[in-house]
């Protein structure tokens, strides 16, 4: 039986959970492959050729979810390090296969593989495609048969799970740890989107087809958790309201099993098409918040950006989430080529007339190879570095000496703004190496999505100091 070692060097602070590796090991050990999971957060780093020596698996692979922080502020890259692993892996098991796989190795794979000196790595979906790969170990399969391989000279065709019989078994990782560490576990609903928006790379990584899971699988996974002790969770789709009747059926089925009022869950949406009636369904369903992407308000840059929303449909969404009793965050990208000091006022008024529960100000578009918005700056004449693995940002030139300071002023004293600043760090809401979460979420055992705990726990010390 082939074997495989699935490594998570993921140690952000407060911690993730690897949902692709519990998902790629419930998939493979159900077709009778050997898994085993070294996850950096509950090993010690110091452990690994130990383990290597005497598990001598076939295969090490190392999931790359992030392979930077994606912030304009901080820009830390983790390549340096998988490069490091890599080589660390091939030295103490020279006979073991190193194949890299995630949602931030399938960016721009080939760059990423060029640059860690991995043999292999397999780009978008990984469940079939390590599969074969454990095969082919056993030579009961070609590397041809294996989909979405990439190797220095060749790049097998994509293939896309089809998850309407996926029933994963939640259980291969530590999710206690990460419940306890970092208040909530992921689960994922769908995979793909059918947006446009020009910046973003989750079409590339994901598909730009849309593949829905069977909403009785996802609530046995939720029962799964809920067995576990744990009641909170973040759907791991790109947007989770893409198909609207989809929403509905989990809803109901939660609501159906008699679990609404037992789980606590958030998830990341589009304001377009989110009505009352759908809020209302949701937070019967246990929805506590919803962090809505919506980049900006002004006509001319959503409609450069791509996107299917206006001002109108963010009011609309906001405005349902508050009456049905579900905290919102609205996620705005400043600093497109449309960028001006009038468009920046006007975005601040209206967030400041909409009120929602929070607003995550970030600046600087992260450029990804193969998007739209890459094609448009080669097309601009605008300077960007051959290799994109390394942190790269646009940022409208006209704008980027004075911004930070103007966004200063304009979120200034109003507590509904997290800012990622430049010159203000002690403002940032990055969720890489954030202490204050992570003491909120181990120490005073706050639980939910990052940016609600942020929200909760500086509600709850203003209500103690008003108190004292
Ligand atoms: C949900 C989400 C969050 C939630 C997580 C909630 C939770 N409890 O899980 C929150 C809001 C907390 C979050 C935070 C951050 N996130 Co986030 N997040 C996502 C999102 C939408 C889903 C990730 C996910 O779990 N997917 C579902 C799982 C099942 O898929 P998967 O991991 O890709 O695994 C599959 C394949 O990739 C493959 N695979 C996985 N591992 C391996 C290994 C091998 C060997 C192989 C062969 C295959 C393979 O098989 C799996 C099954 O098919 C992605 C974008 C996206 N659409 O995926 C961004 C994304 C991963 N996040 C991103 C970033 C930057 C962050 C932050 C660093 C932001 C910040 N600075 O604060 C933090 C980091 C937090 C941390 N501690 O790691 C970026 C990373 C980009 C980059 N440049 O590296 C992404 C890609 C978004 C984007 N497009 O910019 N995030």
């Amino acid at each position: 039986m082939p074997k495989i070692l699935l490594i998570n060097p993921n140690t952000i602070q407060p911690p993730v959970a690897p949902l692709g590796i519990e998902y790629l090991s419930s998939f493979l050990r159900e077709k009778g492959i050997a898994v085993e999971i070294f996850d950096m957060n509950i090993h010690s780093e110091h452990t690994l050729s130990e383990t290597l020596q005497t598990y001598r698996p076939d295969i090490a692979g190392i999931s790359l979810r992030n392979i930077d922080d994606s912030c304009f502020v901080t820009q830390e890259s983790f390549l340096e390090r998988i490069r490091e692993l890599v080589s660390r892996i091939k030295r103490a098991s020279p006979k073991t296969m190193v194949v890299l796989g995630g949602v931030g190795f399938s960016l721009m794979p080939s760059d990423i593989l060029a640059y860690t000196r991995a043999e292999i790595g397999i780009y978008g979906d990984g469940e079939e495609g390590m599969l074969n790969l454990a095969l082919y170990t056993e030579g009961r399969c070609t590397l041809d048969n294996v989909p979405n391989i990439i190797t220095g000279n060749k790049t097998g065709k994509p293939g896309y799970l089809s998850l309407e019989d996926f029933f994963p078994h939640r259980g291969s990782i530590d999710n206690r740890f990460y419940f306890n560490n970092g208040g909530m576990a992921g689960i994922e609903t769908s995979r793909g989107c059918n947006r446009e928006c020009i910046y973003c790379a989750d079409p590339i990584a994901k598909g730009k087809k849309i593949r829905l899971r069977n909403p009785e699988s996802v609530v046995h996974e939720l029962e799964q958790l809920l067995d576990m002790g744990i009641d909170h969770f973040h759907t791991c789709d790109c947007e989770f309201n893409l198909i609207r009747e989809h929403v509905v059926a989990i809803c109901r089925k939660i609501i159906e099993q008699g679990i609404g009022k037992r789980v606590h869950w958030y998830a990341y949406g589009v304001v377009d098409g989110f009505d009352e009636p759908l809020a209302e369904l949701m937070k019967k369903a246990g929805c506590e918040g919803i962090n809505f992407g919506i980049d900006h308000t002004a006509d001319e840059i959503l409609r450069f950006y791509r996107r299917r929303h206006r001002l109108q449909d963010i009011r609309e969404a906001v405005n349902a989430c508050r009456k049905a009793g579900i905290r919102v965050m609205l996620d705005l990208l400043l600093g497109s080529p449309q960028e001006n000091m009038e468009t920046l006022q006007g975005v601040f008024e209206d967030m400041k007339s909409l009120n929602p529960t929070r607003v995550g100000v970030s600046y600087g578009i992260r450029v990804y190879p193969e998007t739209e918005f890459y094609y448009f700056l080669n097309r601009s004449g605008y300077q960007i570095p051959l290799n994109l693995i390394m942190p790269f940002f646009y940022i409208n030139p006209e704008l980027s000496k004075d911004i930070d300071g103007f966004i200063c002023e304009m979120v200034e004293g109003d507590e509904i703004f997290f800012f990622n600043s430049r010159e203000h760090p002690e403002k940032n809401y990055n969720y890489n190496a954030n202490d204050v979460l992570s003491h909120a979420i181990s120490s005073e055992r706050y639980r939910g999505a990052f940016w609600d705990i942020l929200y909760r726990k500086y509600r709850d010390e203003k209500h103690n100091t008003n108190k004292n």
